[in-house]
């Protein structure tokens, strides 16, 4: 498939936007692995090639599936995306797999880091896998990790998964840039013990009950009915989608054509109500202002009046000397001058 021209070419060099959007959007993944790192690099000559190539593709965007994924830790969701990614490529689909894990920056590692569980699907031509970006904070990672889903799109991948782990507050952040919402749950221990806040429940509108298998089997079941009641018995987030809970074997490869069913049923319920176009057009404008805050905060902190009384302004409002709100207005008016 990647016959002699792209071999030729290595695009761990090259950065002519034009020439890095033209081999992108003919599925080159070294291409889109390359696009990918100069989006996530912290040079502005790197992220100016960057921009350059997603304002080129952002045209042939948008025509993937996106799916977020998560679970607490030991859940399954390596082995699931795994499976579940095989069993796509199987069906003739091409899969990316991103990741947003804000704590690798500080824990070093990465979820998706562990390949070793993924090992067939990165193998696989027809899918790309791509571990969380490094960053400090929970916003930088998740501008990279939508960069990166566009980029991807326009690469030709059909299906999109995001990966989050299910413990902090980067499910929000993922839930704000997919189509739908994949919470993975394993067999028993109700949900404190799992470790799962409630808000992710109300996120999701997929549940998959995993590791029903073997002697975990009744134990599965039992779980899924539980949150199946539990779910009934929430608002709904949609009026199109009740949320639906499946069993799943990551293991055995079991149940994974009913969760692909599932999304394919959501996708096409939140099409028929327009709804797939409100969403992403919501999300396109919470990002714009994800955006203009980040800029506007680091030109307001690089503003020579400002860094300078900076310092001492934050010292006397944390020791309660000076109100936030006049701090705050004091410092606008400097900034505006
Ligand atoms: N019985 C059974 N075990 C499973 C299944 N899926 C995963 N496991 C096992 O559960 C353990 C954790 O699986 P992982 O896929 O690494 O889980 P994870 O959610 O990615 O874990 P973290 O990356 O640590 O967050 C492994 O020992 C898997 O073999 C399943 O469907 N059935
Ligand atoms: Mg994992």
């Amino acid at each position: 498939m990647h016959a002699k021209s792209p071999a030729a070419t290595d695009y761990r060099r090259v950065s002519d936007p034009d020439a890095l959007a033209t081999a992108l959007l003919a599925g080159e993944r070294r291409a889109l692995a390359r696009a990918i790192t100069l989006a996530e690099s912290t040079r502005d000559d790197h992220r100016r090639i960057a921009e350059a190539v997603i304002d080129k593709v952002l045209p042939r965007t948008g025509k993937a599936i996106r799916l977020g994924i998560t679970g607490t830790p030991g859940v399954g969701k390596s082995t699931f995306i795994e499976a579940f990614g095989r069993y796509l490529t199987a069906a003739g689909k091409r899969v990316a797999v991103l990741a947003v894990d804000p704590s690798s920056a500080l824990s070093g590692g990465s979820i998706l880091g562990d390949k070793t569980r993924m090992e067939e699907l990165a193998r696989d031509p027809a899918a790309f896998i791509r571990p969380s970006p490094a960053g400090r904070t929970l916003g930088g990672v998740a501008r990279r990790t939508r960069e990166a889903m566009l980029l991807a799109e326009a690469a030709g991948f059909d299906v999109v998964i995001i990966e989050t782990v299910g413990v902090g507050q980067s499910e929000t952040a993922v839930a704000e840039m997919v189509d739908l919402f994949l919470l993975l749950l394993a067999p028993g221990g109700g949900d404190e013990l799992q470790g799962i806040k409630r808000g992710i429940m109300e996120i999701a509108d997929l549940v998959v009950v995993n590791k029903a298998d073997g002697d975990l089997l009744p134990a599965a079941r039992l779980a899924a009915t539980e949150y199946g009641s539990a779910l009934r018995l929430m608002r709904a987030k949609l009026a199109f989608w009740r949320p639906r809970v499946l069993l799943a074997s990551a293991l055995n490869r079991d149940g994974l054509d009913a969760v692909w069913r599932s999304v394919e049923d959501f996708r096409k319920a939140a099409e028929a109500e327009g709804e797939l176009g409100r969403r992403r057009a919501q999300q396109a404008n919470t990002w714009l202002w994800g955006e203009i805050r980040e800029g506007l905060t680091a030109a307001f902190r690089a503003y020579p009046a400002v860094a300078r009384a900076l310092p001492e302004i934050e010292r006397r409002v944390a020791a309660g000397q000076l109100n936030p709100a006049a701090a705050a207005r004091e410092l606008l008016k400097r900034f505006q001058k």
